[in-house]
């Protein structure tokens, strides 16, 4: 470790895939996983129930997907889950909020990088075995600051690719059971997704018997 800049506070495999995008494996220690498996479980339930997004064309994705704050769907956010129920969805707590801190502090090794980051939506995606995202950019939202990706249960073959195009290149990595991963700078609007989920990978002692839950925190820009 000693003076590699990217261990050096740490001691964790921390890898920059490309300016702004940064991977810390094991970020999250045994006891936060668990505590974020409990609060999405919470949400999943309501106001507005966890639910599979129905895409405009009359697809509909094979991720489900809760969101706090604000909330998602193609290709927008509103207070309320019209999609779903009506239902304003919950708020974003303040911890999480801290927690989105924490991890710009982590992913830049800059102790103000999280100073001014206030995230006000999640989106909360469960993956069983067969799911997956296609490659795209997060891109409904009016402000460039960096999405925090965590990742709780079974690891993800997850695709890092560039800003202009959803094809190569791209950079295939694992996310496991702790991981964080940030994209904010130059790679804040590169194209990503999810092409494997590997079951059986995670530990039930999180919570999360079997599939993956991650939540990628954001800051959406928008008033009201
Ligand atoms: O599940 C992941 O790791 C990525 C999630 C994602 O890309 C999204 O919610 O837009």
């Amino acid at each position: 470790m000693g003076s590699d800049p990217h261990t050096a506070h740490t001691g964790r495999d921390r890898r920059e895939l490309a300016p702004g995008a940064v991977h810390v494996p094991g970020w999250l220690s045994p006891d936060q996983q668990r505590e974020l498996v409990t609060a999405c479980r919470g949400w999943a339930r309501g106001p507005a129930p966890i639910r599979h997004t129905k895409l405009p064309r009359g697809g509909v994705m094979s991720v489900q997907t809760v969101c706090i704050g604000w909330h998602w769907q193609p290709y927008a956010y509103t207070r309320t889950a019209d999609d779903v129920n009506g239902a304003r969805v919950a708020e974003f707590p303040d911890w999480m909020v801290e927690l989105g801190r924490r991890a710009l502090v982590e992913a830049y090794q800059d102790a103000t990088a999280g100073d001014t980051y206030t995230p006000d939506t999640a989106l909360i995606n469960f993956y069983d075995g067969q799911a997956k995202l296609g490659m795209h950019q997060d891109k409904e939202e009016r402000s460039s600051a960096p999405v925090v990706s965590l990742s709780v249960g079974d690891t993800c073959v997850f695709r890092f690719g560039n800003t202009e195009t959803r094809t190569k290149p791209y950079t295939d990595i694992e996310l496991a059971s702790g991981d964080l991963f940030v994209f904010g700078g130059p790679s804040r609007f590169a194209y990503h997704g999810v092409p494997k989920v590997r079951p059986g990978t995670g530990d039930p002692a999180t919570g999360l018997s079997s599939g993956r839950l991650n939540i990628t925190m954001r800051v959406t820009g928008l008033d009201g």
